[in-house]
């Protein structure tokens, strides 16, 4: 996994017009100041993490300063014997040896007294007597409750740090909690000399919604595993649950599919801009489902249909209407690509490529696209829309698919994923009605592709500009009228990739603005205050700078000036390396 951000570059592959340049010039710039605070010039925070700066925010947080934990080289991992449950306990010891430089060994001696890092699953409910000393407030809220299916609870002692969880999930959110709670140097790559102090009382949390996520666009522009495997970390930090990849597009088809091999050999070869492309083979793909669903996060596939098929089209002449093939497209206009609906070789297409695709996930969820088809008359689309939905439905996963489905019958268990700029849509409202949940991914607050701000070098500005405080303004909850709140089965935030080519670029992107939208898929709406969590995001500044996050140092973000000390990055450690 790499631990520095990708030298900020100019991808651009020539030939770029006049009007790109003067828009690409600038991103070195602004990505080269975000390359410094990743270089160490960012300093950390000189007060100590206090319980409740968590991001998201919890649900429920009680304080006891006296105390305080301090974790000690002799420290062991204990947790429960099931398996999942260790392996959460293992991830928790991979975060902490390389900046600790401890040992922490993991044990599920259940009769040893070990510790002091205890994780432990106990059925769903947490135990009544586990108030310890957060006292009432958390004894009578979320902790006499149900944790439900993410929820942990949090105990932190003088003498030991005790994660409880009804499922390895809630484990894992715990532990990144806790993470969240140890000095920012937690998140160097090498040893640090530091007081591991985790502040002391105890924290009951779940998320207000199920569905959390992100999606990259991985057609416009290739992105290859690492870079993949990177995002869900980033994905996890924040608890986000699902990664959604957006496979295909008229630029480039990403995933292998044996039945229709010319997908990728053909399809595969071109992105944005005219570079190499790429695509994942089926191991490829199989090692992020695998990455991703140990750090607890669900892959959601997306094969966009009937439009965005252009490179499908170049590969296979046969599907496109009128059977002339297209050139390759490698620009950014959207919605003239679409598959021949009036021929049922497309369908067998369709089936094919969900089927293969289906094998490959093991999570719920098949996105079938479905946006911008503009050149397939209304009635039409919706006819193929209905048979692709049923064609999802026989391989057993549940159709996801942009909002522009909605018209479309109803197929059981179906989520629309809106992406509209504005909340009165009675097309969405009415299939809601009709029995759609739905993911909201508002374009002008949750879309990580629009700038931050008029200079942003990089990103769109179609639905306005997006710094983080409008990311974070809305209430998923009550976002589009006539549609309630248990009709949202979460937020998602897409990156799209038109102008997004490095790792770096992703990262900037994503950072500050991923953790505000991950806060209004998790923490209560009880919670949400803007000036609370400007403060609270910006002590993560520093994590990230540890972390060799390449994030955009927002203005409007109090990031701490007066440090206590520095934090070592890779890159000043690679320094302190190369002259030793
Ligand atoms: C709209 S959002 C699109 C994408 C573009 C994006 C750019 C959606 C479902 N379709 O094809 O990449 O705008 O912001």
């Amino acid at each position: 996994m790499p631990t520095t951000p990708a030298a900020p570059s100019e991808t651009g592959p020539e030939p770029l017009d006049p009007v790109e340049l003067s828009v690409r010039q600038p991103a070195a710039a602004e990505l080269a100041r975000s390359a410094a605070h990743a270089a160490g010039e960012l300093l950390a925070p000189p007060t100590p993490v206090r319980l409740g700066d968590v991001v998201p925010a919890p649900e429920l947080v009680a304080p006891d300063p006296a105390a305080d934990f301090l974790l000690t080289e002799d420290a062991v991992i204990r947790v429960d014997a099931d398996p999942a449950a260790r392996d959460v306990a293992e991830q928790l010891a991979e975060l902490l040896r390389p900046a600790t430089g401890y040992p922490l060994p993991v044990t599920d001696s259940a009769t040893r007294a070990d510790g002091p890092l205890v994780l432990t699953l106990s059925g769903a409910a947490a135990p009544a007597d586990a108030a310890g000393p957060a006292g009432d407030d958390v004894a009578d809220g979320a902790g006499a409750e149900s944790l439900g299916d993410e929820g942990y609870r949090l105990e932190v002692t003088h003498a030991e740090v005790r994660i409880t969880a009804g499922t390895p999930a809630g484990l894992f959110h715990g532990v990144q909690t806790l993470r969240q709670l140890l000095p920012a140097a937690v998140e160097s790559a090498a040893p640090v000399a530091e007081r591991w102090v985790v502040p002391g009382g105890a924290i009951v949390d779940r998320p207000r919604f199920a569905y959390r996520g992100a999606m990259l666009d991985v057609a416009r522009h290739f992105f290859g595993v690492d870079d993949v495997l990177r995002v869900i970390d980033h994905l996890a930090r924040y608890k986000l649950n699902h990664l959604h990849l957006h496979l295909t597009d008229d630029q480039g088809w990403r995933i292998a599919v044996d039945s229709w091999p010319r997908l990728t050999e053909v399809g595969g070869t071109t992105e944005v801009g005219d570079g190499p492309g790429g695509w994942y083979t089926k191991d490829d793909y199989r090692r992020i489902v695998r990455y991703a669903a140990r750090r607890h996060v669900t892959v959601v596939p997306e094969i966009d249909l009937p439009g965005h098929t252009n490179a499908a089209l170049v590969a296979y002449p046969e599907l496109a209407p009128g059977k002339i093939p297209p050139p390759p497209y490698t620009g950014t206009e959207v919605g003239f690509s679409y598959v021949d609906p009036a021929d049922e070789r497309t369908y067998a297409f369709v089936a094919e490529v969900l089927g293969e695709v289906a094998a490959l996930t093991p999570g719920p969820w098949l996105h079938l696209g479905g946006d911008e088809a503009f050149k397939v008359p209304a009635d039409t689309y919706r006819g193929f829309i209905e048979r692709a939905q049923e064609l999802v439905a026989a391989t057993g996963k549940t159709v996801v698919g942009w909002h522009q489905l909605a018209p479309a019958g109803h197929a059981d268990g179906r989520v629309l994923q809106w992406w509209g700029t504005n909340g009165d849509d009675p097309e969405t409202a009415d299939a809601v009605r009709r029995g759609a949940r739905l993911i909201l991914s508002p374009a002008n607050h949750a879309y990580v592709d629009m700038k931050y701000t008029a200079e942003t070098p990089i990103g769109h500005d179609w639905a306005g500009l997006i710094d983080v405080r409008r990311a974070y303004d809305w209430d998923p909850g009550t976002h589009l009228t006539g549609v309630p709140a248990e009709a949202v089965l979460g937020v998602e935030a897409p990156l799209w990739t038109e102008t997004v080519t490095t790792l770096a670029e992703v990262e900037f992107m994503l950072f500050p603005r991923l953790p505000a939208v991950a806060e209004l898929g998790w923490s209560p709406r009880s919670t949400h205050d803007w000036a609370a969590f400007r403060d609270r995001l910006a002590g993560h500044g520093p994590r990230w700078t540890a972390a060799g996050i390449a994030f955009h140092p927002a203005p409007e973000i109090p990031w701490p000036a007066t440090p206590a000390h520095r934090i070592p990055t890779q890159r000043s450690r690679d320094d302190a390396t190369h002259t030793s």
